[in-house]
């Protein structure tokens, strides 16, 4: 029959929401384009954010096969990290042997598998013996890609194998990557991420495509670079797809929509630091003072812990009575999981205060809100550098990396009415916004996902 025919897509994401949320995108981009779609949903799940937007997709989305994947888990000695979202990875690549015959028991059999990027090098044994096409979802930007993929030849041409030689690194066709702005834990020889970002990154000849969430205006050079496959020889085609916030995402968040309501045009600073970072207590503090200094109408996502099951403290605990009472009537202090989509939409916000997580990036360059980039660890510097050469936003960048220093509340607040006053930011990231529009309906977005079905159709 003709369903049988469809196109059939599986799609494996790794844990974190901001692995999961591309991932519950690019399923609700396939259903869009008539494609069948099965997610692999690994348990246990860390979050209760990814429980609640995994079941919220679902029910959205009835016609998606789950297939769920119950991962052993983790020796304690089995892994050299504490984070939990990383642990998780590791545990998923040693048990990926259970995921074979679950794979191999879907019917009809699907044409390619699209998997995280922390899973490579344990899915490629998988794809082989299946001759299941492989591809890469990378869900950060394309800047960061090209740290990845070139990485190996950098440390290959160092002499300390475990550290890159110079100042920066200088991605052929690409922007050079100052050594201060990798990720703080590739420097550290042993960890988890190190071992697995080096040894994957020299696998990725071996898969079929890359897909990233970005768009061609925030990151023209480096998805230029790839396409003249400058970046490293025999790299695989790299897919921009700009993976849109969908409808399903609403059910899962609160939104205070009421209260942005009554607040003025563009006058409302929205700040958060993402799903898995807690900021230390001390500088939690100097945000408040540096929100009150500011004057402007603010919402302040605050995250005491990296996993959110464990944030039992209440807000008077955590910012102290005396900030709580003070800070009352000037903004709204949150908690718990927000739509943040529906807030970058909003009229009345003007200006985003992140830590530069890629979907955060992507979501206020889709909706043309300035940012002020504070990135903490890992890939952030990397994605701030982007939002700096696109004029997306400001990056005072000796505020450093989480636990270097702690930002005064002065200077919070002074770097807040920059973002909010500037002008020339609201005009350029309108700009990017109306670009990143154009690339979705009718340009380089739409192509990439045209060519990614007829190659899965062939
Ligand atoms: Br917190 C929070 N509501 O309250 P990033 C986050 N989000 O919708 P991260 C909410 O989670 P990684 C909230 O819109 C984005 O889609 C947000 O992903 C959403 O950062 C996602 O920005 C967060 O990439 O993940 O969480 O640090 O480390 O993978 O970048």
């Amino acid at each position: 029959s003709g369903s049988d025919r469809r196109l059939h897509v599986a799609l494996l994401p790794s844990a974190g929401m901001g692995h999961l949320t591309p991932f519950l995108r690019l399923a609700a981009s396939l259903l869009n384009h008539g494609c069948q779609v099965t997610l692999i949903t690994t348990h246990p799940i860390v979050s209760k954010a990814e429980t609640t937007l995994i079941s919220t997709f679902l029910a959205t989305f009835p016609q998606v096969k789950e297939l769920q994947f119950h991962v052993q888990p983790l020796g304690p000695s089995d892994a050299n990290s504490t984070d939990p979202f990383f642990l998780q990875w590791e545990a998923i690549r040693r048990s990926i042997h259970l995921l074979s015959p679950l794979l191999s028991s879907l019917s009809p059999p699907p044409s390619a598998l699209v998997a995280d990027v922390s899973l490579i090098s344990a899915v490629i044994p998988i794809t082989t013996s299946l001759k299941l096409p492989h591809y890469i979802l990378f869900t950060s930007s394309a800047r960061m890609f090209s740290l990845f993929a070139y990485y190996p030849t950098v440390l290959s041409a160092s002499s300390d194998a475990s550290s890159p030689s110079g100042d920066s690194i200088a991605v052929p066709g690409g922007i050079p990557i100052p050594k201060s702005s990798i990720p703080p834990l590739l420097l550290k020889p042993g960890s988890l991420f190190a071992s697995i970002f080096t040894e994957d990154g020299k696998k990725l000849k071996s898969l079929d495509g890359i897909l990233i969430n970005t768009f061609e205006s925030l990151e023209p050079e480096t998805l230029n670079a790839f396409k003249g496959g400058k970046v490293v020889d025999g790299l695989p085609n790299v897919y921009p797809l700009g993976l849109v916030p969908c409808d399903f995402e609403k059910r899962a968040g609160n939104t205070p929509l009421k209260w942005l309501e009554d607040q003025p045009t563009r006058s409302v600073v929205y700040v958060s630091f993402g799903s898995r970072f807690a900021v230390s207590r001390e500088q939690i503090k100097e945000i408040g003072k540096g929100l009150m200094s500011s004057g402007s109408p603010f919402i302040w996502v605050v995250k005491d812990k990296k996993v959110d099951k464990d944030d039992g403290d209440s807000l008077d605990k955590i910012l102290g009575d005396e900030l709580v009472e003070k800070i009352k009537n000037k903004g709204l202090v949150v908690k718990e999981w927000v739509d943040q989509e529906q807030i970058l939409g909003h009229k009345a916000v003007g200006g985003f205060v992140s830590h530069c997580g890629w979907n955060s990036v992507v979501e206020a360059a889709w909706h043309g809100v300035p940012l002020l980039a504070w990135p903490q660890f890992g890939d952030q510097k990397v994605n701030a550098h982007v939002i700096e050469s696109s004029g997306l936003g400001l990056w005072p960048k000796s505020w450093g990396w989480a636990g270097e220093v702690v930002v005064k509340g002065e200077e919070v607040g002074a770097r807040i009415e920059e973002l909010m006053g500037s002008e020339s930011l609201k005009l350029q990231a309108a700009h990017i916004r109306e670009e990143a529009r154009k690339a979705v309906v009718d340009g380089s977005c739409k192509d990439a996902m045209k060519q990614l079905l007829e190659m899965w159709k062939n």
